[in-house]
């Protein structure tokens, strides 16, 4: 989020797209209830089903899943054509008037650049014109027609509320209706919130869904306001921390990049991720790269990383292309990979075409399971009927189980959606022998260590260099790392005048702090002011909330620099004056920016020219995206891979994402419309998490067994009654549940015909307390998002029939 759960209730408008909070966040979405009751918010909810969310929303639209960037081009054209937009805020605070390349184009479903051989693009062309400074040209009068802001009016022009209608099969009506109520908070005193989740991200285009939202926000001026922003509901509770750490295969903590393998030398590395500033006098925060890097290797390897061998730079691996999950289960199914340590996941029940998943895991040698417990992925080798029709006497992988904790057996930090590091202490210890992962992996790095040493072997130095220094080395504590991720000075550090910063060894206050030179460590730069020489900032507890806006700046800690929201600097106006007096983050007082949150930047004026998006290179929001996303640097309506229209009515030649990668083996195991006529959708249930509540009696009483929601009209259809059983089919493979028939579910007329939507929960399985259950991932097409690879797990194709 770049806001925070407690700040939805300053929105004006709540916008749950792309998520059902009141269902998977029943927690957080009180905020959003607190809105609606205590500052009159509408609330609209825009999902293929009538969800628990719909259920107390003011305004409720259908749309057909995978269809989102039509809408919300809709909502754009609509915000343009009706002069309903933050006319100030865009001009001065986004790229509207920097003019694009003549070489840019975008026709009949594909931008300038694609190479259809190797499904990407060269994105040369997606950039500025730039003057003899390296500066990007602009024209203020937003009349040159290569400016960004006349691009994006040709771009979106096509999506009329006549084609939102009969794309997403949304009656314009209904759209109309929303994009009155978002129009509404273009007035600088108003904001939308948007509340999103996994009905965005598990699309083959789920990044650029987000990305249209994220412009609807900046054209409404909602970005770096209180109750605007744009904000991801995350998932388990401490997933922010995952990112945050760099838990992605070409991540380094921190969102610093992991080198590729054009990355030859450190030079090149940090050329390639140290961006100049494209306007004069930018903050252009990510200049500072080298900084938090060298801060980063030194955290890593200690004494042994130093100028002289680059920091240790050719320790780390070098990534060829990412591997994320579908990659790797391609390359486990290829026969590619040995040995698989598996923790905390349970790919079997999660990950998309579980036979497949099966398949690949019985043809390694060894599969390592950390894990509190017995997961069907720890047991993919048994025989369960039809709900995992496998060969035991076949299969030779060997499987290692490894009891771990969950985090309620131990101390640690949990950072939640809104960034907010909140410090927790263990409630009990942990049955058996169960040990955490700490403990765990700290057996297996000495273990493996030790072998290296006396055996020698490929690739050893990067494990022997690595700094390991914990009081205990088999058992490093949580306050131990969350002082690394903090960061030490490591010599005495001096300012520019000769004051003492920091003392040798002192902990860290600001990431400001970190320096290039080997004189300080930090393994996560974002973390830094987190556990300094005042303790630990997590562990903070005063609610004190002078402003009323909920920042509660004394409560646990928030990244960066415990920062509430954002680009606060946004939200006041190129003067300096808060665009909401009512709702004030930050003001210019005369010296230097004041008010009730940590402001973005402490002394550059009203008028010097400071954008306010300081992340960026050239310190504006980007409506056109320079050169960053896959699939092109304005949104696209691209239809699901598995799509019940069979085209594209936009660009028929160009259907499904043309960036978005496909596996031979996975394009076989696609369905088609004539086969498979239903559009498929996996969802969360309140009563369920996951699949580790079915080992749960409470749980598992009060939803025992795998049901499917259809529509009455695809009953009828299928002469399917309530509670009957059915099969539910994809290309490739089935489930058995029982039918729930609910107006919940309708029919939608989209692409000149009628859609039916077959609603699947996806929390059984064949472990656990609750009755035996088929794994709804069976159905789940394996294809990918272009930019993140999560899988498209919301719009896929099954038959529905009686069992
Ligand atoms: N009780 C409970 N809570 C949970 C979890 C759990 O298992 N149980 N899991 C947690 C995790 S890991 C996560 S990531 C979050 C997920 O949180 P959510 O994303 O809110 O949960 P989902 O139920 O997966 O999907 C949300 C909604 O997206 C809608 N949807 C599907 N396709 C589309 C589309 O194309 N457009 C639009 N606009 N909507 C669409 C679905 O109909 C569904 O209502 O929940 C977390 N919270
Ligand atoms: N069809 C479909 N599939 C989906 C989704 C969907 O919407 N539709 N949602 C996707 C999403 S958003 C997510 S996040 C994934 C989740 O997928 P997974 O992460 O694979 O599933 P979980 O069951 O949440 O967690 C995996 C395991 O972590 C274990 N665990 C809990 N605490 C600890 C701990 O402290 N240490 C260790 N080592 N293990 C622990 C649990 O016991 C559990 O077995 O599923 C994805 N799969
Ligand atoms: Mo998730």
């Amino acid at each position: 989020m770049t806001n925070h759960w407690v700040d939805i209730k300053n929105a004006n408008v709540v916008m749950v797209m792309g998520g059902n909070a009141a269902e998977a966040h029943p927690v957080g979405f009180r905020w959003a209830m607190e809105a609606k009751n205590n500052n009159d918010a509408t609330l609209i909810v825009v999902d293929p089903r009538f969800t628990r969310t719909a259920s107390v929303a003011d305004i409720y639209a259908p749309i057909r899943s995978g269809t989102d960037i039509t809408f919300l081009s809709g909502v754009i054209l609509y915000l343009i054509s009706n002069n309903k937009i933050n006319a100030e805020y865009v001009k001065h605070y986004t790229n509207a008037a920097l003019l694009v390349r003549d070489d840019f184009s975008f026709d009949d479903g594909l931008f300038s650049g694609y190479d259809a051989e190797k499904r990407q693009y060269d994105k040369t062309s997606w950039n500025y014109q730039f003057d003899e400074n390296g500066y990007a040209r602009r024209d203020d009068t937003l009349t040159d027609p290569r400016c960004v802001w006349n691009l994006l009016k040709e771009h979106v022009s096509r999506y009329t509320p006549e084609m939102v209608e009969h794309i997403c099969g949304t009656p314009q009506a209904d759209f109309l209706k929303v994009c009155e109520v978002l129009a509404s908070t273009s007035a600088a005193d108003r904001t939308t919130t948007f509340l999103y989740a996994l009905g965005w991200t598990q699309h083959s285009v789920g990044s650029q869904n987000i990305r249209t939202m994220a412009m609807i926000q900046l054209l409404l001026g909602n970005m770096g306001m209180a109750g605007g922003g744009v904000n991801a509901l995350r998932g388990h509770s401490n997933i922010q921390g995952l990112t945050d750490l760099g838990l992605l295969s070409t991540s380094l903590p921190g969102y610093l990049t992991l080198p590729s393998e054009k990355h030859a030398d450190l030079q090149t590395y940090l050329a390639a991720n140290t961006p100049e500033a494209t306007l004069p006098g930018q903050v252009n925060y990510w200049g500072n790269y080298p900084k938090f890097f060298v801060s980063l290797m030194k955290a890593f390897y200690g004494d042994d990383a130093q100028k002289e061998n680059n920091w240790g730079y050719d320790w780390l691996p070098k990534w060829d292309q990412a591997y994320d999950v579908l990659k790797y289960f391609d390359m486990m199914d290829r026969n590619k990979v040995s040995g698989y340590i598996c923790q905390g996941f349970n790919p079997v029940a999660s990950f998309p075409d579980k036979n497949k998943i099966v398949a690949s895991l019985s043809k390694l040698k060894y599969l390592v399971i950390i894990d509190p417990l017995v997961t069907e992925t720890s047991n993919f080798w048994q025989n369960h009927g039809e709900m995992n029709d496998v060969n035991p006497a076949a299969i030779q992988t060997e499987v290692f189980r490894l009891p771990s904790t969950c985090f309620a057996e131990e101390d640690g930090s949990i950072a939640n959606s809104g960034r907010w590091l909140q410090w927790h202490w263990k409630g009990a210890d942990a049955p058996g022998e169960a040990r955490n992962d700490g403990e765990i992996l700290a057996g297996i790095y000495h273990k493996i260590r030790e072998l290296y040493r006396t055996e020698g072997g490929k690739g050893a130095e990067p494990l022997l260099k690595m700094g390991w220094h914990y009081e205990q080395p088999d058992h490093p504590e949580s306050e131990e790392v969350a002082k690394e991720n903090n960061g030490y000075a490591l010599e005495d550090l001096f300012d520019t005048n000769g004051n003492l910063v920091a003392k040798k060894g002192q902990l860290l206050d600001s990431f400001a702090q970190l320096r290039d030179d080997g004189s300080t460590a930090s393994a996560c730069w974002i973390y830094t002011g987190s556990w300094t020489t005042k303790g630990n900032q997590m562990a903070n507890r005063d609610n004190a909330d002078p402003s009323g806006l909920g920042n509660t700046l004394g409560w646990a800690w928030a990244w960066p620099l415990n920062r509430r929201i954002l680009y606060n600097r946004a939200s006041a106006d190129p003067q300096g004056n808060p665009w909401d007096a009512k709702r004030m983050l930050i003001k210019w007082n005369g010296v230097k920016w004041v008010g009730n949150d940590i402001p973005d930047y402490n002394t550059a004026a009203p008028g010097s020219g400071v954008g306010p998006f300081i992340m960026q290179q050239e310190g504006l929001g980007r409506l056109f995206a320079i050169n960053k996303m896959a699939e092109g640097p304005f949104p696209e309506h691209y239809e699901p891979f598995e799509t019940p229209l069979g085209t594209n009515p936009l660009h028929p030649k160009v259907v499904s994402n043309p960036a978005a990668r496909l596996y031979e083996a996975d394009a076989k195991r696609m369905g088609k419309r004539h086969e498979f006529p239903y559009v498929g959708t996996t969802y969360r249930l309140t009563e369920h998490f996951h699949t580790w509540t079915k080992h749960s009696r409470l749980n598992a009483i009060a939803q025992p067994e795998q049901f499917v929601e259809i529509s009455e009209a695809l009953a009828k259809a299928k002469g399917i009654s309530n509670g009957d059983r059915v099969k539910v089919s994809s290309k490739r493979g089935f489930i058995r549940a029982v039918a729930v028939v609910t107006p919940r579910l309708q029919t939608l007329k989209a692409g000149g015909q009628e859609v039916e939507t077959v609603g699947i929960p996806l929390h059984w399985g064949f472990e656990g307390a609750a009755r035996k259950g088929y794994l709804a991932n069976t159905l789940t097409p394996s294809v990918g998002d272009a930019n993140s690879q999560t899988p498209e797990y919301k719009a896929f194709l099954v038959n529905i029939e009686k069992a």
